[in-house]
């Protein structure tokens, strides 16, 4: 366990990454603004799922720059990325043969900006995760919908086009796509950073990921695959544990603003000392702070974003801590 945990007890700081379609609409839809984190917003407006389909064939982020995103992770002082690869959404931002709802497939960008993203990561000596929703899927039939609204049990989807079965759902998409993740981008991932499992997720099944799982074993998962599986690491989220977690590793991961996915009405930011006193209190504690960046729709990261994170690794490396 220490050899394959004893980077991330010695990380301390990570940088999360939601990007996804969720950053064209950017927290409005028909012209309102919808409550809630931007990439709920298919969810939260019960978008159905052919005009949330709709957003593919805009998506062209020119801007992004894997060296740019990296080289900010690094400047910040951060030693690990995780990237969101499938969000609730079910879009899928890498190249997949699995499902055709990917990046690669479905947008004129026609780019893997995970494989860019790994290759930029080696050169540069910075870990890489990638976040996967392996639960909530709301564009695939059989993927699961935590409920909001109006929205009715037991499914809690709000398009026809979501029924299904989860099992099927669970075995024609998301595995083969955990597997792509596994197998198609050198050393990494070095984390499968799961989420929200709801009670579709039997030990069952949640064992047929595992048998995946196992056969890396280098990799690190959190405590959030469900079925009973407790993984690596607990992840506190946008709060501190008053006395970490004893025996276990931890990361707290939080927003810098109210939102993961890019959100254009959202301009809540923390400033710069309320970040770097977080790092220390998490570090204090023997845990890691996991940053979140939301890039746009464009591939850039948002300017207050850049800022703090470079005015916190000038802080690290004034303060001798990088
Ligand atoms: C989940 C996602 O739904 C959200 O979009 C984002 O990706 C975030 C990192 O994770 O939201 C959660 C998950 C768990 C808790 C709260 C929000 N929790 O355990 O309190």
């Amino acid at each position: 366990k220490e050899e394959r945990l004893g980077w991330f007890r010695q990380a301390r700081f990570g940088m999360f990454i939601h990007w996804g379609l969720y950053a064209i609409p950017a927290g409005r839809w028909d012209g309102k603004e919808i409550p809630g984190i931007g990439e709920w917003i298919m969810n939260r407006a019960s978008i159905p799922v052919a005009d949330y389909k709709a957003l593919a064939p805009q998506f062209n982020p020119t801007q992004f720059s894997a060296a740019t995103i990296v080289g900010l992770a690094k400047s910040a002082g951060m030693k690990y990325i995780v990237i969101t690869s499938k969000h609730h959404d079910g879009f899928a931002m890498f190249d997949s043969k699995a499902d055709p709802f990917n990046i690669v497939q479905a947008t004129p960008f026609k780019r893997d900006p995970l494989k860019e993203i790994a290759e930029e990561c080696r050169k540069q000596d910075i870990r890489l995760g990638f976040y996967y929703s392996q639960d909530q899927d709301w564009t695939a039939p059989g993927g699961a919908a935590y409920k909001t609204g109006d929205h009715q049990p037991p499914t809690f989807h709000w398009d026809p086009a979501q029924n299904g079965s989860f099992s099927e759902y669970l075995h024609k998409k998301a595995i083969p796509q955990i597997k792509e993740l596994l197998t198609n981008y050198g050393e990494y991932p070095a984390i499968v950073w799961f989420d929200t499992p709801t009670k579709d997720m039997t030990p069952e099944l949640a064992g047929d990921i595992v048998k995946v799982l196992n056969q890396h074993p280098r990799l690190i998962w959190n405590n959030r695959l469900g079925g009973g599986y407790e993984g690596d690491t607990e992840t506190p989220e946008q709060y501190i544990p008053a006395r970490g977690y004893p025996g276990r590793d931890w990361e707290s991961c939080m927003t810098m603003n109210d939102t993961w996915g890019f959100k254009q009405d959202d301009t809540n930011f923390k400033s710069t000392e309320t970040l770097i006193r977080n790092l220390i209190d998490i570090a204090s504690k023997g845990g890691n702070y996991l940053l979140n960046i939301g890039p746009m729709a464009t591939g850039e990261v948002p300017a207050p974003e850049v800022e703090r994170l470079q005015a916190v690794g000038k802080w690290l490396s004034v303060n001798g801590a990088s």
